[in-house]
């Protein structure tokens, strides 16, 4: 298949709740929506870059330009698979969250094209996947409690609390305190280092499904020290960038458990081959968020329902984030914590063309030369 065109908009949507982590405070997601086209059909793709370098070092604006000067004009030659593109772009270095942004919607125009969902053009075993939910950091132990007990009810198969130094024992004792042996599980997003093993010897009593990115962004020596620690399971996120980094960082126990998220891994098939890794190893996996619109959020459910995923994910329902999603119909958590695996062609859900127009705030179309 050859691209006729490529199209990338700049989609701003201000979240309902503004979201805080050890990095800082989201109130309006910034991000860029890819779409594909063979002149026929349309591939969508998001990117989870953020308009800040606090998460990775990627942003909004720096994703456009490697998109623009560096990605497209790699895309026009014949592509016989979406798994074409990840080889394809992998002369460039880095820049994991743009990338995988184009290669989502390659694989999402070829599902299209062959009335396949995604999720069975990736080689899905399950139709419903159990979800969790990811808390932010509150200003009252309070807020964060009740924001816990919502949750709850609702449904989710997890809660995952966002911690940073003065905020991490005391809220995992009160949550433990109040609602008893609930799966629970934190993210410190590298806020860190091996000076609070005390710190984190102590949360190791409290029976947590995993401890999410502990130490630097960029470690996992002092991660695999830190596992010799503890009992409780590291995961590791903003670390594992390739297939190849997740086999290192088993090999020298640095991790137990993977965080999968599509656009730190680069794409769709890189992520394949990374639950695959873990799975031969026999580590853990599941399926991290970005704050997603709902066309991030049917590709991680689809990405979720590969065998290897092995934990509920961070795939929440779309009212927890947003009034009004880009597209319908929206995630709904059903009784157990589980989310429906959209079956639908391609991503399996509609893009509302209104919704998506009032909320571009800049566009760019490139055409096959
Ligand atoms: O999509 O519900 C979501 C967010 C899940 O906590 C979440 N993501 O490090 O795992 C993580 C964070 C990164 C984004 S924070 C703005
Ligand atoms: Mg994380």
């Amino acid at each position: 298949m050859k691209l006729k065109w490529v199209e990338m908009r700049e989609v701003h949507m201000r979240l309902l709740h503004p979201f805080e982590t050890s990095f800082g405070r989201e109130e309006e997601k910034v991000f860029l929506l890819l779409a594909v086209s063979n002149g026929e059909t349309v591939g969508w793709g998001e990117c989870a870059a953020m308009d800040a370098p606090l998460y990775n070092e990627e942003t909004t604006a720096g994703a456009a330009l490697v998109i623009r000067d560096h990605i497209v004009p790699r895309l026009w030659g014949d592509l016989e698979g979406p798994e074409d593109v990840y080889e394809r772009l992998q002369p460039i270095r880095g820049n994991a969250l743009a990338k995988a942004a184009v290669e989502e919607a390659v694989w999402d125009l070829f599902a299209r094209c062959e009335g396949q969902s995604l999720a069975v053009a990736l080689g899905a075993e399950r139709e419903k996947v159990p979800v969790g939910v990811s808390l932010g950091i509150e200003e009252k132990l309070g807020d964060l409690l009740a924001a816990v007990e919502e949750r709850l009810a609702e449904g989710y198969a997890r809660i995952k609390v966002k911690i940073k130094p003065g905020w991490d024992v005391r809220i995992v004792e009160a949550i433990r305190e109040r609602f008893g042996d609930i799966p629970l599980q934190v993210d410190a997003n590298s806020c860190y280092t091996l000076s609070d093993l005390p710190m984190l010897r102590a949360l190791d009593r409290f029976g947590l499904l995993l401890i999410e990115q502990p130490l630097a962004h960029d470690d996992i020596i002092d991660h695999a020290r830190l596992q010799r620690e503890l009992r409780t399971p590291i995961c590791l996120d903003e670390s594992i960038r390739s297939a190849e980094d997740a086999r290192k960082a088993i090999e020298i126990g640095a991790m137990r458990v993977l965080n999968v998220k599509v656009g730190r891994l680069g794409g769709l098939a890189e992520s394949r081959r990374a639950v695959e890794v873990c799975r031969d190893a026999g580590v853990g996996a599941w399926c991290g968020g970005m704050l997603e619109s709902g066309v991030g959020r049917s590709i991680n459910l689809a990405i979720q329902s590969l065998p290897g995923f092995t934990l509920p994910s961070d795939t929440s329902a779309t009212s927890r984030y947003w009034e009004e999603d880009l597209t319908e119909p929206p995630v709904v958590v059903e009784p157990g914590g589980l989310v429906q695996v959209p079956n639908g062609a391609g991503l399996g859900v509609e893009i509302i063309p209104e919704r998506l127009e009032r909320r571009t705030f800049a566009r760019e179309r490139w055409l096959r030369p």
